[in-house]
């Protein structure tokens, strides 16, 4: 007589290119999301990010697929478009020349970093099943709260590597989605620390007060996110101001940014794509 069994197929029945098989199912069993562990790792994971706007979830990978995804990376980081140095607002947009010369909406701050577009990434890498395994798209729902997530629908901008070398930066900015996931492949030799001011805006108070003080250089209120090789990474940038510090040295930190928007078939602008990607397509 056979035992009823669930629908989940054990680690030991999954094919060996399937997909969670890249994840440490043991210390984080997503392909369950049933199962009482994997009940109490969304709730914490949710908790925190309500609380603190980020979580990081160390050792998500397996050892073999982070060596993997690190060395593709470093394959595909020559292939990085960086139109060079520009400048920019925290606001993403141009600098409004209504408003007081030293408001935080006319700040022009420098950025610099290099990306490797979603469609250079090849089928069947190991990042590319890891994104575009449904399985990933329900843990990531459930953390955030929603019912469903979508990946972004942009051939180029759905699934970037983002590649930063010496001199390199990135600006202080707020996010314009909701959440941002991503995992560091490779950490640079100095520099290039992720920072952040936790909930220094809201919805409806955009506390100006607040980021001017950070933009002249009062580092009181920031934080540093260790974002560990590996790691998994929820970030909630659209309240929480963030940046990249200049890169030191000679090795290219490479990040991978996994994009989802709470509707299906969001794609970027085609002045976005073609300052990011120097291309529509
Ligand atoms: O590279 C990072 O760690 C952060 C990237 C980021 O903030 C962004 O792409 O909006
Ligand atoms: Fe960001």
């Amino acid at each position: 007589m056979s035992v009823a069994t669930s629908a989940v197929p054990s680690t030991a029945q999954m094919p060996a290119d399937h997909p969670a098989r890249l994840v440490d199912l043991a210390r984080y069993p997503i392909h369950d999301l049933q199962s009482a562990e994997a009940r109490t790792l969304v709730q914490r994971c949710h908790d925190e990010l309500v609380a603190t706007g980020s979580c990081m979830l160390p050792g998500f990978l397996t050892a073999e697929a982070l060596a993997a995804m690190r060395q593709e990376a470093r394959e595909l980081a020559p292939l990085a478009y960086n139109e060079g140095a520009a400048k920019g607002t925290a606001y993403l947009d141009a600098p409004d020349k209504s408003l007081p010369e030293d408001h935080p909406r006319r700040r022009m701050l420098r950025t610099s970093v290099g990306a490797v577009a979603y469609d250079l990434v090849p089928q069947g890498s190991p990042l590319r099943r890891l994104y575009e395994w449904d399985g990933l798209n329900d843990f990531i729902a459930s953390v955030v709260g929603l019912p469903n997530i979508y990946r972004y629908a942009d051939p180029l901008g759905a699934l970037n590597i983002a590649a930063m070398k010496c001199g390199d930066e990135l600006l202080w900015h707020f996010d314009q989605t909701d959440f941002v996931t991503s995992i560091l492949l490779e950490p640079s030799e100095q520099g290039g620390e992720f920072e952040y001011v936790p909930f220094i805006r809201s919805d409806d108070d955009e506390r100006y007060d607040r980021v001017k003080r950070l933009f002249d250089g009062d580092m009181s209120e920031v934080i540093r996110l260790d974002l560990e090789p590996g790691a998994f990474a929820f970030f909630k940038g659209r309240h929480s101001i963030h940046r990249v510090t200049p890169i030191e040295g000679d090795t290219t930190r490479l990040i991978a940014l996994l994009g989802y928007d709470t509707k299906p078939g969001t794609v970027s602008s085609e002045g976005l794509k073609q300052r990011r990607y120097g291309r529509i397509n």
